[in-house]
């Protein structure tokens, strides 16, 4: 069958990379061609996203793809959700905000005034996170920054107009604003218009698998070829879950573990209950109209920001297989369990000083040792993945019997084998590189090497027939 590559642009918290896939209907390989660090810059009006200096890395990614592939078909660029830059004409009004900067608060508030959260959920399905990007806007038009915009293109989009010229707004990071309709996932205007958001704010949406056309002559000149720009699913996670390779999706559960872990189910249609609401469970939109029904639990966040300070502290580089081995050997029962979900834990900073208050304040014994305190958090993330599994299960009427666990947490094993234990439920590790896979497939799908009318699940299939995940048992 036919076969070609593309390449991927893919963006985390922590660090972007290039990849190229090759992709056809037997084959599905991955080569990493560059990988660059990626964090907050903290300047003076707040923590931001050094997005110009993501861009130079992904053009440099790009030629160096080039360079190993010439037939590179098109390039797809996903990254995290919800952040945006707000731009007149062609020109950025700045950084991005990260989404974990404190200005939101006001936001927030300015927003609720206006629409309650539980009619927020009837319109848009969102769980509340304070950094979803209406609270966010808000925040901008109480400091001006609106008066002068014109438009604001969320992260993946804003590289795209970069790239191409081309304004749009994929659908599937939409669908995190909180601004999108969940019934018709439309944008949902009279609300921008009661928010006082010009109602144009956003381009057009777009589908994943839409050509944005070709890189600008300048940039085709610099990367070596005129690479065509084809939408994925731009949300990170809805790339993720494109690659997961659930057998069953009625019995399948999942966690896109990195940063965060995204703890939930594919559905067909949203679940905007009244518990769905008051458990805080999203309705995000994925690839091919599916619903991603989970639950942000805080991720990996907690161990390597915990690891920032112990660097920090000891002027030392920490070895994290080391660390983790070290807290395999540390009794489960002889840490308690914290709440992996507490808003306290969001921001940068100390984390451990963080988890150590938090155990003071519930008269719960502190952890000794940096080794008690990476095995409180890989306990207390999978009690809070092994619950939000259930929650989901029990919201949606669904019989959860597997848990796919995808992205850098698939290779954490105690973090696998504990969650395993603690839903009681089998652990089907990997990909590790669901995200890019995903982004991937579809750029293939939309060149039709999958078949044009390839479904999620052939996707699926493909990933279950080129990657073997491992396989966690469920122990007493
Ligand atoms: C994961 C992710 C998640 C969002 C968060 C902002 O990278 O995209 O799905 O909630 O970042």
């Amino acid at each position: 069958g036919r076969a070609g590559a593309v390449a991927a642009v893919d963006l985390g918290a922590t660090s972007g990379r290039v990849i190229i896939g090759h992709v056809g209907r037997d084959t599905l390989h991955l080569d990493h061609v560059a990988r660059f660090a990626n964090g907050p810059v903290r300047l003076a009006s707040g923590l931001h996203w050094d997005l110009t200096g993501l861009l130079a890395h992904a053009l440099d990614g790009l030629a160096q793809a080039v360079h190993a592939e010439s037939a590179i078909a098109s390039v797809g660029i996903d990254s995290w959700a919800v952040d945006y830059v707000l731009m007149r004409g062609d020109r950025m009004l700045g950084e991005p905000f990260h989404y974990r900067d404190d200005r939101t608060a006001g936001g927030v508030e300015a927003v609720h005034a206006v629409a309650g959260f539980d009619e927020l959920y009837t319109r848009n399905g969102l769980q509340f996170l304070a950094f979803n990007t209406l609270y966010q806007l808000a925040a901008d038009r109480r400091d001006g920054h609106l008066d002068v915009a014109d438009t604001a293109l969320l992260v993946p989009d804003a590289l795209a107009f970069q790239l191409t010229g081309s304004r749009v707004t994929e659908r599937t990071n939409a669908s995190t604003t909180g601004l999108l309709r969940v019934a018709d996932a439309q944008w949902d205007t009279e609300l921008m218009a009661r928010l006082q958001l010009p109602a144009g704010l956003f381009p057009d949406l777009v589908d994943p698998g839409t050509s944005l056309g070709t890189l600008r002559p300048a940039l085709a000149e610099q990367v070596g070829a005129a690479l065509e720009v084809v939408t994925v699913g731009s949300h990170d996670t809805a790339s993720a879950v494109v690659a997961i390779p659930m057998a069953d999706p009625e019995t399948s559960a999942y966690i896109s573990c990195g940063t965060w872990g995204l703890v939930g189910l594919e559905l067909d249609k949203p679940v905007t209950t009244d518990a769905a609401r008051l458990a805080n469970v999203t309705n995000e939109g994925g690839v091919d109209g599916r619903v991603r029904f989970l639950h942000n639990v805080m991720g990996l966040w907690l161990l390597s920001e915990s690891v920032r300070q112990w660097e920090r502290d000891s002027g030392q580089a920490i070895d994290l297989p080391t660390l983790l081995a070290d807290a395999a050997e540390v009794p489960a029962a002889s840490v308690a369990v914290f709440d992996a979900n507490d808003p306290v834990f969001l921001a940068p900073g100390d984390m451990p000083g963080r988890i150590a208050h938090w155990y003071r304040s519930h008269d719960l014994p502190v952890p000794a040792t940096r080794a008690a305190f990476a095995r409180a958090i890989v306990e207390s993330l999978a009690e809070a993945f092994a619950r939000t599994v259930r929650t989901v299960a029990e919201l949606a009427g669904r019989e959860v019997d597997t848990i796919h666990v995808v992205g850098g947490g698939a290779l954490n094993t105690l973090l696998c084998q504990r969650t395993a234990d603690r839903a009681g439920l089998t652990v089907l590790a990997g990909p590790v590189e669901a995200t890019a896979l995903g982004n991937v497939l579809v750029q293939a799908r939309a060149h039709g090497w999958l078949g044009r009318d390839a479904t999620l699940e052939d996707m699926r299939a493909l990933v279950s027939r080129t990657t073997a995940p491992r396989r966690y048992s469920p122990r007493a």
